[in-house]
C-alpha cells in the first residue's frame, strides 16, 4: 500500500501556496506533479487513484494521448484568432458537436459558468422575443441545492449560504423550488412569466442526488406543455459520466438548451458549449454576446478529439459497468460508517454515518495515505468519480483501499 508522508517537498509547496495564493479552497494535503489515465503522482513520487477526476473534467483519463496529440499539433499552428475572423476548425467542430448531440447550433464559451450565463441570456432573449413575456419580467425556475458556478449572476440563485453570503446584491428573476419535486415544478410553471427551468439531471455538489426515475421526463413534458425552456446543465453529468452520452439520455429527454463543459476538453483547457435549435439560438445576433477565447482553434481541436475518444472507446458503457461494480463492492463492505452509496455510472457518492462532522474528511485523509484521492462534499458525503477509463481490476483495488481505510473511523 502507498504511504504518503507529508514530505519536505509537499510542505514546501503548501506553505508557498498558503502565503502567496488566495485561500478560496481547502485542498487535501497532497501536491500533485504528474497524472496519466486514472493515476496521479505527487511530488514525493507517491501514486494515487484519482477518484475526483477534476470534478468530472478528465472523464477520458488524465492526459489522454489522442487529446494531447491534437493539442500539440494545433498549439504549434494556430491558437487564437478571436471571433473577429473565421478560422478553419470552427465550422467542422460546430458541425461535429451539433450533429453528435442533435441540435441546430452551438455557442462556444470557455468555463462552465460562462456557458450557464449564456444559457440564461438565451432563455431571457427568447422569452421576450418569442414568448412575448413583458420586458424584464422573465423568470427562470431553479432547484434548491443547485450548483451552476460562481459568478455573481449564477450565485444569485444558489441556496448554499457559503456560496452567496456577502456577495450581494443579487441578480433577480429566479425562483428556487425543491429538487425532484414534480408538484412544486407544476405550481411554479403556472406563472405565465416563467421562461425556463434550469436543472442538473443529477445534483453533483449537493452530494450526487439522483432524482426519482421519471422526474426528468415528466418535467420535460410539463415544460413543453407550458412553453417553458428546459435548460439542462450537463457540465458535470454529461459526456459519459453517468453511463450515457448525457444524463438526460437515461429518460430520452431532449433539453431545449444543453450546457456542456469540464470533460468537453478532457481536462486540458477550459472549453464549454451551449447547444440549442435556431428558434432559440438566433435570438442572439452579432454584437449581443461573445467571448475572447470562445471557439478558439485550440479549443476546437481539443474538444473535437475529447468527444471522439468518448465515443470510440465506449466510455459511457464502461462507466455503467464499473459503476455497478463500485456500488456493489461498497455495499459488500457492509460498513456501519457508510449509510448508503448512490449514483449513476461513475458519478457516485457515499454518505458517511458518524457523529464526528469531520469523519468524511478523516476518511479521505486515510484513503489518501493508502493511495486514493477523493474529496468530501456537503460535510458527510464523499464523491467517488474516477475517470471513465478505469478497469475492473482497478475498481477492485480502489474498493480494497476504501475497505482498509474505514477502520480509521473507529473512534467516538
Ligand atoms: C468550484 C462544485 C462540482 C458544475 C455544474 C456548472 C459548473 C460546475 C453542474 C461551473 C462546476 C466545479 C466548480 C468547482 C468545484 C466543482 C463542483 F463542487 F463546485 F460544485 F463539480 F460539483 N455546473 N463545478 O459542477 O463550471 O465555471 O467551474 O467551469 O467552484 O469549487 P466552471
Amino acid at each position: 500500500m502507498n504511504v504518503a508522508p507529508l514530505g519536505a517537498y509537499t510542505n514546501q509547496f503548501i506553505q508557498q501556496e498558503e502565503q502567496f495564493s488566495a485561500h478560496n479552497y481547502h485542498p487535501l494535503p497532497v501536491v500533485i506533479q504528474r497524472a496519466e489515465n486514472v493515476f496521479m503522482w505527487d511530488v514525493e513520487g507517491v501514486r494515487y487513484y484519482d477518484f475526483l477526476s477534476g470534478y468530472s473534467s478528465v472523464n477520458q483519463g488524465h492526459c489522454h494521448p489522442k487529446i494531447i496529440s491534437s493539442c500539440i499539433k494545433q498549439v504549434q499552428e494556430l491558437t487564437l484568432t478571436s471571433r473577429a475572423f473565421h478560422h478553419h476548425l470552427f465550422g467542422p467542430y460546430s458541425e461535429y458537436i451539433t450533429t453528435l448531440f442533435g441540435y441546430d447550433k452551438v455557442l462556444p464559451m470557455n468555463t462552465g459558468v460562462e456557458a450557464v450565463e449564456t444559457a440564461i441570456k438565451l432563455c431571457r432573449k427568447w422569452a421576450y422575443e418569442k414568448k412575448s413575456i413583458p420586458s424584464n419580467a422573465a423568470k427562470i425556475i431553479v432547484c434548491e441545492g443547485n450548483f451552476h458556478g460562481r459568478t455573481s449572476g449564477v450565485i444569485s440563485f444558489s441556496t448554499d449560504l457559503e456560496s452567496i453570503r456577502n456577495f450581494g446584491p443579487y441578480l433577480p428573476g429566479f425562483i428556487a423550488i425543491p429538487y425532484n419535486d414534480y408538484a412544486a415544478l407544476e405550481n411554479a410553471l403556472s406563472d405565465p412569466h416563467v421562461a425556463g427551468f434550469l436543472v442538473e439531471p443529477i445534483q453533483g455538489e449537493a452530494g450526487v442526488v439522483v432524482p426519482t426515475d421519471g422526474y426528468l421526463s415528466k418535467a420535460a413534458k410539463l415544460c413543453r406543455d407550458k412553453k417553458v425552456l428546459l435548460i439542462a446543465d450537463e457540465i458535470q453529468t454529461g459526456l459519459g459520466r453517468t453511463g450515457k452520452r448525457l444524463a438526460c439520455d437515461h429518460e430520452n429527454v431532449r433539453p431545449d438548451i444543453l450546457i456542456l463543459g469540464k470533460a468537453l476538453s478532457g481536462g486540458l483547457i477550459p472549453v464549454s458549449a451551449v447547444l440549442a435549435d435556431d428558434e432559440i439560438m438566433l435570438t442572439i445576433q452579432p454584437g449581443q454576446h461573445g467571448s475572447t477565447y470562445g471557439g478558439n482553434p485550440l479549443a476546437c481541436a481539443i474538444a473535437r478529439t475529447a468527444l471522439e475518444v468518448i465515443e470510440e472507446e465506449q466510455m459511457a458503457d464502461n462507466a455503467t459497468e464499473r459503476g455497478i461494480q463500485l456500488r456493489e463492492g461498497i455495499n459488500k463492505i457492509n460498513s456501519t460508517y457508510i449509510k448508503l452509496v448512490r449514483g449513476k455510472g461513475l458519478l457516485n457518492a457515499i454518505v458517511i454515518s458518524h457523529q464526528d462532522t469531520n469523519a468524511a474528511w478523516n476518511l479521505c485523509i486515510e484513503m489518501m495515505k493508502k493511495g486514493l484521492l477523493a474529496k468530501p462534499t456537503q460535510g458527510d458525503k464523499i464523491r467517488l468519480a474516477p475517470p471513465l477509463t478505469i478497469n475492473s481490476v482497478q475498481i477492485e483495488e480502489a474498493l480494497e483501499i476504501i475497505k482498509q481505510s474505514l477502520p480509521v473511523l473507529n473512534y467516538r
